[in-house]
């Protein structure tokens, strides 16, 4: 297999090439923590939430909600939350997956009450009801200097986002430009290699390979980065999952960081 040419050039020199404020943030924060791990807080109530991100918050570029698993959610806990991303430096990513009509998702994306567009950076969607869905998202989003990305594979057994669907999606992309759309939830890099810089984030990354019993599939953070050419891994139970509180969990997120980082220096040594 090539080497595709992304994968040679540092996060840091990946900034230049963005024109969305949130994707060159989130490179700048790469290059600056040297942590291409994101980790995935999936746990139902706000102080939880909250103590996950005060044990592993140094340690990751980006923290990733499901919001709507949040049974106290409140627009003070997404304040506390847009706080720390700054205190902290990391991304907020939303991993919302918004999957219906233009004029749906502008609601669900700026009202109710979890009001996404107001405190999440980033955000994801489905390509499946066509580029009326990056319309619809990218009027709530772009003056606010959110970003997008869209899923173009998925990590969990028997999944359809494969071959032909995953390649519309990446054109599908190119069409909608890099404005607002600024990579893509994969399993590897999925842009052809004389395009323009994408981001890939993947999820399904554990310390080990396996999975779980409901079809979620793990690949380590060096299959990931290294031979796959991803630029973010993802990480949900191997890290919140660890037994043993904070502590536990901040030395848990290190091992990921280091991983994640280390596979990185290797795939930037290769010619
Ligand atoms: O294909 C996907 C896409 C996503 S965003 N597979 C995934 O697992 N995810 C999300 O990543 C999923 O919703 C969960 O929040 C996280 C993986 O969690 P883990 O506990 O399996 O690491």
């Amino acid at each position: 297999m090539s080497v595709h040419p992304t994968t040679l050039k540092t996060y840091g020199s990946r900034v230049s090439l963005h024109s969305n404020p949130t994707a060159k943030r989130l490179l700048e924060i790469m290059e600056r923590k040297q942590s291409n791990l994101c980790v995935s807080i999936d746990v139902t109530n706000t102080a939880e939430v909250l103590e996950i991100v005060r044990g592993v918050g140094s340690k990751v570029c980006m923290v990733k909600t499901h919001a709507d698993i949040i049974s106290d959610f409140s627009s003070a806990f997404a304040d506390e939350l847009v706080r720390f991303s700054k205190e902290l430096d990391f991304i907020i990513f939303e991993d919302r997956k918004f999957a219906d009509i233009g004029n749906t998702v502008v609601h669900q994306y700026q009202s109710g009450p979890l009001a996404i567009a107001s405190w999440a950076h980033l955000t994801n969607a489905h390509p499946i009801p066509g580029p009326g869905i990056i319309t619809g998202l990218s009027s709530v989003g772009l003056p606010l200097g959110r970003a997008l990305l869209l899923l173009g594979e998925m990590s969990s057994k028997g999944n359809l986002a494969t071959g032909e669907y995953t390649k519309k999606t990446m054109q599908m992309a190119k069409e909608a430009g890099r404005e607002f759309v600024v990579g893509f939830i994969a399993m590897s890099r999925v842009d052809p290699e004389e395009e323009e810089d994408w981001l890939m984030l993947t999820p399904g990354v554990g310390l080990v390979q396996g999975g779980d019993k409901m079809g979620q599939q793990y690949r380590t953070p060096r299959d990931v980065i290294l031979d796959s050419g991803c630029d973010v891994i993802i990480v949900g139970r191997g890290i919140y999952g660890v037994k043993g509180g904070k502590d536990a969990m901040e030395a848990e997120a290190e091992k990921y960081r280091r991983a994640g980082w280390e596979a990185y220096e290797e795939r930037l040594k290769r010619t």
